[in-house]
């Protein structure tokens, strides 16, 4: 928990609108393993961090509402009562997609005040994005009394994400957000959106987050270009979702897709097998097994479904090279981010000192290295 940066917006809140807030945490999120897995309908493994977005709230007497982002210095002012989305890739679309998405479903939601700040290292694949969206909606839901489940709650971020922001994006990041549970990852069914908690105690060993500190352009549109990829593949097979295709099945239509997309189809089916075994692995407490999954994870993201970028396969590389280190792969959406990695602590602070120096001397930059800490998904703050 963040009290500084929690002080900070509160009192800034305070300045601006000489009243007391209610005041939200939600925080970001990292992924064990099962990538690209959640929009198939499969099965993912991930956990809420201790890093995410503080929001304040009020309602508005003023007949029109305000949001700052106080990390950009910037404001935006609507009325509740005529939304439309601002140009692409700007911050209100989190926030004007959320309202939106929650008068869909016949709720009032009058004006109100907001600001917010956040810690989540930016483009780092830990999905501020849903992290800010969930503290909207958890927000307006308390402050207006809408009696939203948090079910609810994170199928209409889900839905600000597409309908404002412009990413078809899967359920898994506003899930681990929203229901995050401290020390524990969550192993996620996609389809039933029902998760079963694990414990993270991998004793002589613990996860390692590395930024690359890259986020390449074009992300969103290839996001969501292999999203319909996807949808064709499983239309042509006749199943709801990849998650209920297995390779034989894919096998039968080979001749009719082009290669990468076969691969690409063959990647989500593999992967969601992984992240099954994964569950099964560390249940048995075989970390080699969970790394070697973790591994291969990151070799089908590179070459079968090809959302991996130079800086993350050069740090997983290293990693394999590296002595003490079970598995590494690129995590979230891709194109840049972090690598999570499941290294021995006894190699930590050589592997930190290794990478950082041959990062910088391979592409002229610095890389970022954080350990993570598992917390409680979105609540609020007293
Ligand atoms: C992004 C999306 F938002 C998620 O829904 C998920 O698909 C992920 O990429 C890839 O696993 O974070």
């Amino acid at each position: 928990m963040n009290n500084e940066l929690a002080e900070t917006i509160t009192n800034a809140f305070q300045d601006k609108y000489a009243a007391s807030p209610l005041l939200i945490f939600s925080p970001g999120r990292i992924n064990i393993i099962g990538e690209h897995t959640d929009y198939n309908d499969g099965f993912v493994f991930p956990a809420a961090v201790d890093k995410g977005i503080y929001a304040a709230f009020s309602k508005s007497n003023s007949g029109r509402s305000e949001v700052t982002a106080a990390d950009f210095n910037d404001t935006i002012s609507f009325s509740v009562e005529s939304l439309s989305p601002m140009e692409k890739e700007s911050w209100g679309n989190y926030i004007l997609g959320v309202v939106s998405e929650i008068q869909k479903k016949g709720k009032t939601v009058e004006n109100f005040n907001m600001v917010f700040a956040g810690d989540i290292p930016s483009g780092s694949g830990m999905s501020s994005s849903a992290a800010l969206e969930n503290s909207v909606v958890y927000g307006l839901n308390n402050l207006f009394d809408l009696g939203l489940s948090k079910t609810e709650m994170i199928l209409i971020s889900q839905m600000a994400e597409h309908n404002y922001v412009g990413v078809n994006c899967g359920i898994m990041d506003q899930y681990a957000s929203m229901f995050g549970i401290k020390d524990h990852a969550l192993l996620l069914d996609c389809r039933t959106v029902e998760a079963k908690p694990f414990k993270i105690d991998f004793e002589d060993y613990e996860l390692m987050l590395i930024n690359t500190n890259v986020k390449h352009s074009l992300s969103d549109s290839a996001y969501n270009d292999r999203r319909t990829v996807c949808e064709n593949i499983s239309k042509m097979l006749g199943v709801k979702a990849l998650r209920d295709a297995t390779e034989a099945d894919l096998k039968t239509i080979e001749d009719k897709v082009s290669d990468e997309d076969y691969q690409k189809a063959l990647f989500v089916i593999q992967e969601n097998n992984r992240a099954q075994a994964a569950s099964k692995a560390m249940e048995a407490g075989d970390l080699e097994a969970l790394g070697k999954l973790i591994y291969g994870s990151h070799e089908g993201l590179q070459f079968q479904y090809r959302v991996s970028c130079a800086e993350l396969d050069f740090l997983v590389e290293k990693a394999k090279e590296h002595q003490g280190i079970l598995g590494a792969r690129m995590m979230g959406g891709g194109f840049g981010g972090c690598t999570i990695n499941l290294i021995s602590k006894d190699f930590v602070n050589e592997f930190k000192h290794d990478i950082a120096r041959e990062y910088k001397e391979t592409f002229n930059k610095a890389c970022s290295i954080y350990s993570v800490e598992l917390a409680d998904g979105t609540h609020e703050i007293n």
